[in-house]
């Protein structure tokens, strides 16, 4: 039996978008705790081997101290720890990489070919990125060298991809003889896949950066057997999670429906709310305040349409009619997008209008 944490995706620096500057400031020192949490779970479990598939860096502007924090917490686990470089942090002889900072047990694949390192009990292969693109397949006439152990090879690359991030068609993987083929470069986990008698798969990122990135998030806690069987399991590690959220205000007060829809769910992470239904002109500021200790942070939506019954004065021969008529017309022309301004318009229209100043 080996055991093995597979994590990829790290982009530590990255900038995080929709975030105020102070929270981004918080999300990029909250990537570095991520560290201690992936070396403490390589420690606690006990892991034989870890790989890291490549995009641990967002790029070559990450901070020194980043980079040898990722250091210092990949040199307290008592095993092999194995970097293959990907198109962000591809190795230069002038990136973070070739820095003297990395712990003895820290190997880094310098090479766009595969190389191969024998240790102990597995037979390891790594390929680097060494620029911000490659067009070839790192797996391209690849075969393992017969042995008695296992094989891993740990890289950045795009299964099925057409574009410039090291595609590799799947015959490729089928026809590399692998145990496991440990990859990075896709943010969402494919779980364990199987191509030929080949394992493969992408642990995903292990902290979500944006709204395009929901949900749980971590690493792959990856175990093969002496049969040569791989079995994977998902091992959360994200300090918090992106999710969206909807909620319908219908004849609902939107104070109470907000708090509602929040109510499941972790106060520490980050949230979108999208309000859909019928609803009266919102104050958005009011509500995100009312509701703001219940996400780390929450925006929200308003997709809401206007009441039906707003809609009951439009036969009228008065301005509150004319203007209802001619929202109208202009909402029934409109697409989606200008649809949602055009009916906050009316909402904000008509509450002018009936404060008095146009009573028929
Ligand atoms: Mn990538």
């Amino acid at each position: 039996m080996l055991h093995i944490l597979h994590a990829a995706d790290l982009h530590l620096d990255a900038p995080f978008a929709g975030l105020s500057a102070d929270q981004a400031r918080v999300r990029r020192s909250e990537q570095r705790l991520l560290l201690d949490g992936l070396a403490d779970a390589a420690i606690e479990r006990g892991a034989e081997l870890v790989v890291l598939s490549g995009d641990l860096l967002d790029s070559h502007q990450t901070y020194r101290e980043t980079a040898q924090a990722l250091a210092d917490a990949l040199g307290r686990i008592p095993a092999p720890v194995v970097i293959a470089p990907g198109n962000h942090d591809f190795y230069s002889p002038t990136s973070l990489y070739a820095a003297p900072i990395w712990p003895k047990n820290v190997l880094i694949f310098r090479d766009p070919r595969p190389q191969m390192v024998e240790l102990p009990n597995v037979t390891l292969y790594g390929a680097a990125f060494t620029g911000p693109a490659r067009d070839d397949s790192p797996l391209a006439s690849f075969r393992v060298q017969a042995g008695d152990k296992p094989t891993v090879m740990v890289c950045h690359g795009d299964v099925d991809g057409t574009g410039r991030y090291g595609s590799i068609p799947r015959p490729d993987i089928a026809a590399s003889g692998l145990t496991y083929l440990a990859l990075g470069h896709i943010h969402g986990c494919s779980g364990l896949q199987r191509e030929g008698d080949t394992y493969w798969a992408y642990p995903g990122c292990p902290e979500g950066r944006g709204f395009d990135e929901l949900g749980d998030k971590g690493a792959l806690w990856v175990t093969i057997g002496d049969d040569r069987t791989v079995t994977a399991g998902f091992l959360p590690l994200c300090r918090r999670r992106y999710e969206i959220l909807e909620c319908d205000l219908t004849g609902r007060d939107p104070g109470q429906a907000v708090s509602s829809a929040l109510a499941q769910g972790s106060s520490e992470d980050i949230c979108r709310l999208i309000l859909t239904g019928e609803a009266q002109a919102l104050d958005l500021p009011a509500l995100s305040r009312a509701a703001g200790h219940l996400r780390w942070a929450l925006t929200l939506r308003d997709h809401t349409r206007v009441p039906r019954d707003l809609w009951s004065r439009e036969g009228e021969d008065s301005l509150t009619g004319f203007f209802l008529r001619e929202m109208r017309r202009r909402i029934d022309g409109a697409g989606e997008e200008e649809r949602a301004t055009l009916e906050r318009a009316v909402r904000y229209g008509l509450s002018a209008l009936e404060n008095g100043e146009d009573t028929p």
